[in-house]
């Protein structure tokens, strides 16, 4: 056998196994929703904000816990939905993780116009493999 094809047979037996072991995804069902309870998109808000995390069709669970649709938290301040999202979410100023099963959180924010937006991770902080993202929300902050 050549050694050309040798490597194409063990990379094929080794693929599917490695997507298997790597893969830190938890499947969603298709009609899991996270929203914002509160604030509303466009609300104009004191620089104390409380926030209140909506989830329809899953259950919360704490960071840790690895059961069947569930996940938890994490708040988006201003900035994106990662590219990457096989991985574990980074905790930064601008990722909050609400890894205890908190439903809720106070904020504080400068005056201006800031974005707000939630996407559930998993277990492993890693979101799910269908992500489970509210819209991104804009308010303004006086
Ligand atoms: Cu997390």
């Amino acid at each position: 056998m050549k050694k050309s094809t040798m490597t194409l047979l063990s990379a094929l037996l080794v693929a599917p196994m490695m997507t298997f072991a790597g893969s830190m995804m938890s499947e969603a069902p298709d009609n899991a929703e996270v929203y914002f309870v509160q604030p509303t998109d466009g609300a104009t808000v004191g620089q104390t904000i409380k926030v209140v995390f909506g989830l329809r069709n899953m259950g919360v669970a704490p960071a840790g816990v690895d059961k069947k649709n569930t996940g938890h938290h994490h708040l988006l301040i201003d900035t994106d939905v990662p590219a990457d999202l096989s991985k574990p979410l980074p905790a930064t100023d601008k990722i909050k993780h609400f890894g205890g099963g908190q439903t809720e959180t106070e904020i504080e924010l400068a005056p201006g116009t800031h974005t707000l937006q939630l996407l559930l991770g998993n277990h492993a902080h890693v979101p799910h493999s269908t992500p489970v993202v509210s819209d991104k929300i804009t308010i303004t902050v006086k």
